[in-house]
């Protein structure tokens, strides 16, 4: 007998249909409820703040937080969302109502899932905290590929450099300098220290207004600065990485805290690192926002930005209106997407 090889698209389909029957089994077992009409009172706002396998947590305007089905019919239903949902006259077996519908979403932010593409992981997010830092050295590609998902994404980014308890004077200097070039284009940045405090004061005022997020390489400290901000979280710190390149899932479940000071921190450990999906290359453009204004103006117009004559792009690097750090980084982002055409190599390339 020959072994019949499975296309991508077969493996997928066989994927997702094991999903769903595993689903329906879960849904039989738990025995779960089938919400009727005269067992709920009437619909009413609510934010989601925690998202377990089959159940979201609730919060009404009073601050209360209710457990939650999903309706079968909803679409993926993320922290971050804004549902209109109804309370049970009674709870039971431990839940408190159901989520009748998503409202319209601000922004989300997802990742690559091996299997189902892209996956919302959160919505309604008012800012990207990207985290570097200066061990292991920092690398402004990998920065330059966070802002061009944020940017996408239309969620503003703020770079933090994070161990600069590590820095010299010297090389303080110096990692100022390379801030600078994002600092020019309009991005806030902040050199801080998760270990001495230095400028944590800084991150906490920023974070006090409207809903944070945390992303980064493994390594840079995103969960040293949770724990500092909210103690009561205990994410662990120094694990090697809470994701797969194959985007296979942790079981500790996306949540939405209240920090004390105002403001809300979305820690979803699925998202602090999660991968660097494939953009075209217009998208890639996109994310250089200081390229925006030139772009329409080369010569040709399939112009790649490459060595065409008369590139507006290059000419602005000519002229200083464009850092070639940047314009580089887009040529390499750019080509290591020629590369790499199946997502998942584009995922689990070097971003180091
Ligand atoms: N020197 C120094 N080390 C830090 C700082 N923040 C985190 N670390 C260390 O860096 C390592 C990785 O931190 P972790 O928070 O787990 O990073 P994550 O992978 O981004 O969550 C740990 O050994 C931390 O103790 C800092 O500000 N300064
Ligand atoms: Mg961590
Ligand atoms: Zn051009």
């Amino acid at each position: 007998m020959t072994k019949r090889k499975l296309t991508q698209n077969q493996k997928r389909r066989i994927h997702s249909n094991n999903v769903k029957a595993l689903d329906r089994h879960h849904r039989r077992v738990k025995k779960e409820i089938d919400w009727q009409e005269e067992m709920l009172g009437d619909t009413q706002d609510g934010v989601v703040v925690t998202r377990y396998s089959i159940h979201a947590d609730v919060e009404n305007s009073q601050g209360e937080i209710f457990r939650c089905n999903l309706r079968r019919t909803l679409a993926n239903v993320v922290v971050g969302d804004h549902v209109v949902w109804r309370r049970g006259h009674e709870k039971l077996q431990g839940i408190s109502g159901v989520i009748e519908a998503i409202k319209p979403r601000e922004n989300e932010i997802a990742r690559p899932d091996y299997y189902d593409g892209l996956k919302v992981m959160a919505s309604n997010i008012d800012r990207i905290i990207i985290v570097s830092s200066v061990l292991p050295a920092l690398s402004l590609n990998i920065i330059d590929r966070y802002l061009v998902i944020c940017e996408n994404a239309n969620i503003p980014a703020v770079i933090l450099l994070n161990k600069v308890d590590l820095l010299t004077d010297e090389q303080w200097r110096e990692a100022e300098e390379q801030l600078e070039i994002y600092r020019k284009i309009g991005y806030e940045t902040l050199m801080i220290s998760a270990i001495s405090g230095k400028n944590m004061e800084k991150l906490t005022a920023l974070l006090a207004d409207g809903t944070s997020i945390f992303v980064g390489q493994s390594g840079v400290g995103k969960s040293s600065l949770i724990n500092y901000i909210l103690p009561e979280v205990n994410a662990q710190t120094g694990e090697i990485s809470e994701t797969s390149g194959l985007g296979q899932h942790t079981t500790t479940s996306s949540r939405l805290y209240h920090l004390p000071q105002g403001g809300n921190l979305i820690d979803s450990p699925g998202i602090r690192e999660f991968g660097l999906w494939h953009l075209e290359p217009a998208q890639i453009t996109n994310g250089y926002r200081e390229f925006q204004y030139f772009l329409g103006t080369c010569k040709f117009r399939d112009c790649k930005h490459i060595d065409d004559p008369g590139c507006a792009l290059r000419e602005a690097v000519e002229l200083g209106k464009i850092h070639p750090v940047r314009f580089d980084n887009y040529h390499r982002l750019i080509s290591s997407r020629e590369e790499n055409k199946s997502q998942r190599h584009f995922m689990e390339q070097d971003i180091r």
